[in-house]
């Protein structure tokens, strides 16, 4: 079983991340999502729209993503590699030769597929005039609650 392991903040879930995942998924067998926290985010400067585990959850929906983690620092990735015994990293070419991933060639496949154009976070965000994240649902609705008839 070939085990793969990415990395991400997935807010306003986007075709761009989806690719992404379909593409990670289809170089393995199980697919491990280490997801940006939002200390972690706040510590980058950046604030998501939605919360953590409203992403958490999207992201579990999702066919291809397998495990969802959480991203808590810069420095957990050798460890998240043996902890979860993983293969292949799989980032978008953004993070080509980067300081933040390169390192991990010595202790499992590295790779990154082109980025999908056209669409980010970021653009989404600017064309709804979203200046600042305005916070999404705090918390989604518990699964087993019955649905409005
Ligand atoms: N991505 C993509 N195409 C896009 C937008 C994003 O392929 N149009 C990829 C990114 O390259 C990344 C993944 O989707 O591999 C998640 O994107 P972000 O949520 O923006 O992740 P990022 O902020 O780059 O966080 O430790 C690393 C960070 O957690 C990565």
């Amino acid at each position: 079983m070939k085990r793969i392991l990415t990395y991400g903040t997935f807010d306003l879930l986007h075709y761009g991340h989806i690719r992404l995942l379909q593409r990670a998924k289809a170089m393995g067998d199980y697919l491990v999502v280490a997801l940006s926290t939002d200390e972690f985010n706040a510590s980058k400067g950046k604030k998501a729209y939605h919360t953590y585990e409203t992403r958490k959850k999207m992201l579990e929906a999702i066919r291809y993503v397998d495990l969802v983690i959480p991203e808590k620092c810069w420095e957990q990735k050798l460890d998240d590699v043996k902890e979860y015994h993983i293969d292949t990293v799989v980032m978008g070419g953004d993070w080509k030769g980067s300081d933040k991933f390169d390192y991990l060639k010595d202790y499992c496949e590295l790779v990154f597929l082109d980025r999908t154009p056209g669409v980010s976070t970021t653009m989404i965000k600017k064309d709804l005039g979203l200046k600042e994240a305005v916070g999404g649902v705090d918390q989604l609705p518990d699964e087993d609650e019955e649905d409005e008839k």
